[in-house]
This record gives C-alpha cells, sequence and structure tokens, in this order.
C-alpha cells in the first residue's frame, strides 16, 4: 500500500508513536472511499450496550444481526468499523481483514444508568483487540461526571497498553453527569474542553458530539466574549473545536446522533467538513435505514467529505 502525502503529513503529526501505531493509523486512513483523503466516515455499532436491542435495532430487525454491520461498513466502502468484543467477535472469521476494527473496550448501559455520576465498565481488552485483529481499541469518557476522573485514568492504562501493543486509540469524548446541564452536554465550551481533555489524555482519534452555540461556564463566557472567538455557525464551531484539538493536529471526528431527515443530517455533514472535521462516525442513522438507503447515504457523506 502506498501512501499519499496527505496522510504521511498527518502520521507525522503523532510524534512519539512506534511503527505499529503509525501502520494502524495508515490502515483506517488509506481504507474504504476515502482512502487517502486524510478523512474518515465509521460506522459505530455499540447502541445495544448504551441504549438496549429494540431501541437501536427494532427500526430495521436485519441490524439484530451483526454480519449486517459488518457487510454495510464493508460495502460502503468505510474507514473502519467500530464494535464491542461480543459483536467483533460474531463476524471475526467471516470479515476477517476487509475494514479496520476498532473494539470498544468499555460500555455503559440504560440499566444501570447514573445522573450524578455515569460511568462505563470494561467490556475488552488490548489483547482481545489484537486476538480480533483490530486496528484501534476505542474508550468512552464522560467529562463532567462524578466518576470521570476513574474514567480518565482506566483511559491512560489502556492508552499505554494500546501504543505498547501498537494499536491506535480512539476516544470518545461525552461531557455528562456532575454539574453539566442537559444543553450543556452540547455546549461549545464543553465539547471543546472534552475534545481536548481527549487530545491530552493521548488519543490518536478524537470523538465528541456536534456543539450547539450554548455556552455552560460562566468563566468561559466571559472568555469568548473578550476573545471574539465565533461560534455563531455550526462551521465555526467545528473550527473552534479542531483548534483545541492541538491546532488541528489531532484528527477528530463527529457522531451522527438519534435518526434525523436525511436532509438535515447531509447539511449538518457539510458543515462539519466546512469547519475542518476530519470526519462522521454514523451509526443510527446509517443502521436504522433499509439497507439500500443507508448505502445512498453513505456515499452522499462519503462525497461530502471528498469535497464534492
Ligand atoms: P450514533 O451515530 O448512533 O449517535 O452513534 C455514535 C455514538 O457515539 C455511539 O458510538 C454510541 O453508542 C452513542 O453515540 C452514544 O450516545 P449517547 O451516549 O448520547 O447515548
Amino acid at each position: 500500500m502506498k501512501i499519499t502525502k496527505n496522510i504521511k503529513r498527518i502520521l507525522s503529526y503523532y510524534e512519539s508513536d512506534n511503527p505499529g501505531v503509525k501502520a494502524n493509523l495508515a490502515r483506517i486512513l488509506m481504507s474504504g472511499k476515502l482512502s487517502g483523503t486524510g478523512k474518515l466516515v465509521i460506522l459505530p455499532v455499540d447502541q445495544g450496550f448504551e441504549h438496549g436491542p429494540a431501541r437501536s435495532f427494532a427500526k430495521n430487525f436485519y441490524a439484530y444481526d451483526p454480519h449486517y454491520h459488518f457487510k454495510l461498513a464493508i460495502d460502503a466502502g468505510l474507514s473502519a468499523f467500530a464494535a464491542p468484543l461480543g459483536l467483533l467477535e460474531a463476524g471475526a472469521d467471516t470479515f476477517a481483514g476487509q475494514i479496520p476494527l476498532i473494539m470498544k473496550v468499555n460500555s455503559s448501559n440504560s440499566l444501570s444508568k447514573e445522573k450524578i455520576a455515569p460511568s462505563q465498565a470494561l467490556t475488552g481488552s488490548v489483547s482481545e483487540a489484537i486476538r480480533l485483529g483490530c486496528s484501534a481499541v476505542g474508550f468512552t469518557i464522560y467529562p463532567g461526571s462524578g466518576m470521570a476522573l476513574d474514567m480518565i485514568s482506566d483511559i491512560q492504562e489502556i492508552a499505554k497498553e494500546a501504543k505498547d501493543a501498537g494499536l491506535a486509540v480512539v476516544v470518545w469524548s461525552y461531557p455528562r453527569g456532575g454539574d453539566i446541564s442537559k444543553e450543556g452536554e452540547t455546549a461549545i465550551d464543553i465539547v471543546a474542553y472534552a475534545a481536548h481533555m481527549a487530545a491530552l489524555v493521548g488519543a490518536h482519534i478524537i470523538k465528541v458530539k456536534p456543539p450547539t452555540s450554548h455556552i455552560e461556564q460562566v468563566e468561559a463566557k466571559k472568555v469568548y466574549k473578550t476573545e471574539n472567538i465565533s461560534i455563531d455557525t455550526l462551521d465555526d464551531r467545528i473550527k473552534h473545536v479542531v483548534k483545541s484539538c492541538f491546532n488541528g493536529r489531532r484528527l477528530v471526528v463527529f457522531s451522527g446522533g438519534s435518526s434525523k431527515d436525511k436532509e438535515s443530517l447531509l447539511n449538518e455533514i457539510r458543515k462539519l467538513y466546512l469547519g475542518g472535521a476530519s470526519g462522521s462516525i454514523v451509526g443510527r442513522n446509517s443502521f436504522q435505514r433499509p439497507y439500500a438507503e443507508a448505502l445512498e447515504l453513505l456515499k452522499q457523506i462519503i462525497e461530502i467529505y471528498k469535497g464534492k
């Protein structure tokens, strides 16, 4: 595989990483229809854990089958497929080597949701990710939660183990819990802060939700005003989040959220692209649609990231 100049430049930003990590990042960046562009579209299917099977799969009952998701990610020409251990095991042989895999190594669930101190259990490990041929491990932190400090300590250990083993690290950074209001979970100051924390814990790829123009913290409000930080449009806000991730030296992808109509999603993704996002990670909006529709939607998302 020959890598493009663009990908060489991105890899050069990861100054401390060993050849194994760089090879795995290159594998993700050189797979699928966005190969070599430096942009990524990833299919995440951990919603069965996070929200339960009916809320995740009943809309499109074929999606109860793990093979459905592997096939969708491969047929759509995506950059990677992310899922928890059990789901990856269920398609490991049939789809071996066909798409880079990201093992989500921690998960929350809606049955034991905690309002103040939401947390995640470890549900996979670096050695299992290696056994299944994964390119990366994925880990969620909830900045703001009463359990945030424990989660941040856990990711520190897992990231070290993953990097030593040559795996890339993807951090889902979703603020919630503690004093953060519901509106604050996607506030621009909070999302930029959460993305920056993910960069600081050593993530190669950072995943956050698209931010709103709400500012949650009183102290931050003053700075956004005095320093004239533009946050009025979504593309301005994306620029600000990307800047908060080491001035663009880290890959930052944005989640799709719950199912919405195609045009709203595509409009949102156009703004993400304009703001300099590295890509999208779109779960429910893809697999809750009928197969052909999902393929068409993913094709259009990929076209946007190709700059078309
Ligand atoms: P979606 O595109 O379906 O939103 O998937 C992105 C994702 O990060 C999943 O990986 C995860 O299961 C889900 O969102 C979690 O959402 P929340 O924590 O808001 O319930």
